[in-house]
């Protein structure tokens, strides 16, 4: 790669977008060959914008992450689909995605709307073609075409990585030429701290049911790292709604708790390359998806 960070590429920034569990955080760990962003089969997975950085000889793909859009009511979920719809106003291109095997739904409609409003070429991606036969794709296709102008529709499966290299041939033609806006050797700007909530998090959205995942936060309250004997040591909170979900989130004699510390510190380690010592708190905080100053702290 060349490496002059001045060099003149192609150079821009995507958004990813589209209702929830349509496989937008699969498609960014995809496009960077790395796991940036948390992954769950419940909807409602992301709460943040997670930028992955792409980098090429000649170009840099700055991809946004946002959660999905849905009908939100809580004002962390009114929260959630700002930060989606925000960042619209901030880049060349946007990708619409969605889920082949899901039929039209009607709330797919105010889609036209923010996709217009938001005036930047769109391609349409519809993921998850590995589920379907082949010729179930063409009829979807032919019905998005209805709903609004996208540049290009591409059937991808995120998962198989399968139409990924052409998205990014699609999305180099869409961005302009200038400076790289990000260091080559950054895939993303989250912090280790931000990362690790997310991963604790990941645990929770995979490990437990119903409101349970809803009704989480987590919290990176101390990170010590011991580089001598390339140890860390980190202490973490996990907030919950009410005081009943904190027997459910420890479990009988501890398990659940146990179950998603093991987990989250395999993942981790792996990923910081360290032994890793996670030590998790429980606490209640109260309905804190209605509580604005609580989803300031979290960065809301
Ligand atoms: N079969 C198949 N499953 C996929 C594909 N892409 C994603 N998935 C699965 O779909 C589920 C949702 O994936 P996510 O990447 O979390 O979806 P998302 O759009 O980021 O979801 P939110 O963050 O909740 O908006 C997970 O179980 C993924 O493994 C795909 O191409 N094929
Ligand atoms: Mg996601």
């Amino acid at each position: 790669m060349n490496n002059d960070p001045d060099k003149k590429v192609k150079s821009g920034i995507v958004a990813l977008i589209g209702p929830p569990n349509v496989g937008k955080s699969t498609l960014l760990n995809a496009l960077l060959g790395q796991k940036i962003s948390i992954v769950s089969p419940r909807p409602q997975t992301t709460r943040n914008r997670i930028i992955g950085i792409l980098n090429g000889t000649d170009y840099q793909i700055v991809v946004l992450d946002t959660p999905g859009i849905h009908r939100a009511r809580s004002p962390l979920n009114l929260e959630m689909v700002k930060i989606a719809l925000d960042s619209l106003a901030d880049v060349d291109a946007i990708v619409f995605m969605i889920d082949v095997t899901f039929p039209l739904p009607e709330k797919i409609n105010n889609a036209a709307e923010y996709l217009t409003k938001a005036g930047k070429p769109v391609i349409l991606l519809i993921n998850k073609i590995d589920m379907v036969p082949r010729d179930n794709i063409l009829p979807i296709l032919q019905a998005y075409q209805k709903l609004f102008p996208f540049k290009e529709m591409i059937p991808a499966s995120a998962l198989l990585k399968d139409g990924t290299d052409l998205l990014v041939d699609k999305l180099l033609s869409l961005l302009p030429v200038g400076p790289r806006l990000y260091p080559l050797d950054i895939p993303t700007d989250s912090t280790e701290r931000f990362i690790v909530a997310e991963i604790i998090r990941e645990k929770i959205f995979l490990l437990t049911s119903q409101e349970i995942p809803y009704s989480t936060a987590v919290m990176v309250d101390s990170f010590q790292e011991d580089e001598q004997r390339n140890k860390i040591t980190i202490q973490a909170t996990i907030y919950m709604a009410r005081k009943s979900q904190k027997g459910i989130i420890i479990g009988k004699k501890g398990n659940m708790l146990k179950q998603i510390r093991i987990a989250a510190t395999k993942e981790t380690a792996k990923l910081l390359g360290a032994r890793i010592t996670l030590k998790l708190w429980v606490k209640v905080q109260k309905e804190w998806t209605k509580d604005a100053r609580f989803l300031k702290e979290l960065g809301f």
